[in-house]
């Protein structure tokens, strides 16, 4: 195909790519292919490229991991699959753990993902110890079982690509949960604390990057930069109807 590589449809084609990649080593969920399908639409919708109001979001999550006694960075299988050199960067620059975390079993798929973070440079990965395990409360999927020393414990817990029903378990344990969400519309994007729309390939590295700098306390309502991305959301779309 005859794309620019630096073009979005490039770099969306290739991140499929990597999808199915890690699909076939037993990293991803089939959902998780669907999950992509759903993030791929979405990002169109938001102009394959960072907001504004994602902008604001990122800089308000990285005061608040900053700012974090125990700051857990939690990784399922697509996050794993796009983004183990940043998850490995941010937990460094923070001294957060990283816990994996699935909606779908199997073991195998947990264990599979701890060893690329492992064999990526992550020194210790939380969530396949059965020893430490503990339930949260107000969930049924797998993700109910976390670790007593990371999830279990944390103050603030960023969660990727995610299901509504921890966000809010999460909520009720009393955490701060940041969230990297397409879709500003869904109940985890509702429901975080702070809620990045954005493509997390994108917004992982710009994340990885306003870590590096001290922040200052932003003001930030994220109902307001919700209300803000679905905005930036019509006004794409008038633009491209005209380009049609
Ligand atoms: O590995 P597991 O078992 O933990 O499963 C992971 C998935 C993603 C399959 C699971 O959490 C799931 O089913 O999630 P949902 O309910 O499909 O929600 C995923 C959300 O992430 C949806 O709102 C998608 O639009 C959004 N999304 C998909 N791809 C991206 C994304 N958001 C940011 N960046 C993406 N690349």
């Amino acid at each position: 195909m005859n794309i620019p590589k630096s073009h979005p449809r490039f770099v969306s084609l290739q991140t499929r790519e990597k999808l199915v990649k890690a699909f076939g080593s037993g990293l991803v969920a089939k959902e998780g292919l669907i999950a992509q399908g759903r993030g791929e639409a979405l990002d169109y919708l938001i102009g394959e490229k960072t907001s504004k109001s994602a902008k604001k979001a990122i800089s308000a999550a990285a005061y608040t991991l900053q700012n974090a006694k125990n700051p857990v960075i939690s990784v399922n299988g697509n996050f794993a699959a796009l983004c183990t050199p940043e998850i490995i960067k941010l937990s460094r620059i923070l001294d957060a753990k990283i816990e994996v975390n699935l909606f779908y079993g199997p073991e195998s798929r947990k264990k599979a993902i701890a060893r690329l973070l492992k064999k990526s440079g992550a020194k210790e990965i939380l969530g396949t110890d059965l020893k430490s395990a503990r339930k949260l409360k107000g969930i049924d999927s797998a993700r109910r079982i976390v670790d007593k020393d990371g999830i279990f414990s944390a103050d603030v817990v960023l969660v990727p690509l995610e299901d509504g029903d921890r966000t809010i378990a999460l909520k009720k344990a009393k955490k701060k949960v940041i969230t990297f969400d397409l879709n500003p519309l869904s109940r985890t994007a509702q429901a975080s604390d702070v809620t990045i729309v954005d493509n997390v390939t994108r917004a992982m590295k710009l994340l990885v990057k306003a870590c590096k700098k001290k922040k200052v306390k932003p003001r930030y309502n994220n109902k307001e930069v919700l209300a803000e991305s679905i905005s930036e959301i019509k006004k794409n779309l008038k633009r491209r109807a005209r380009l049609a």
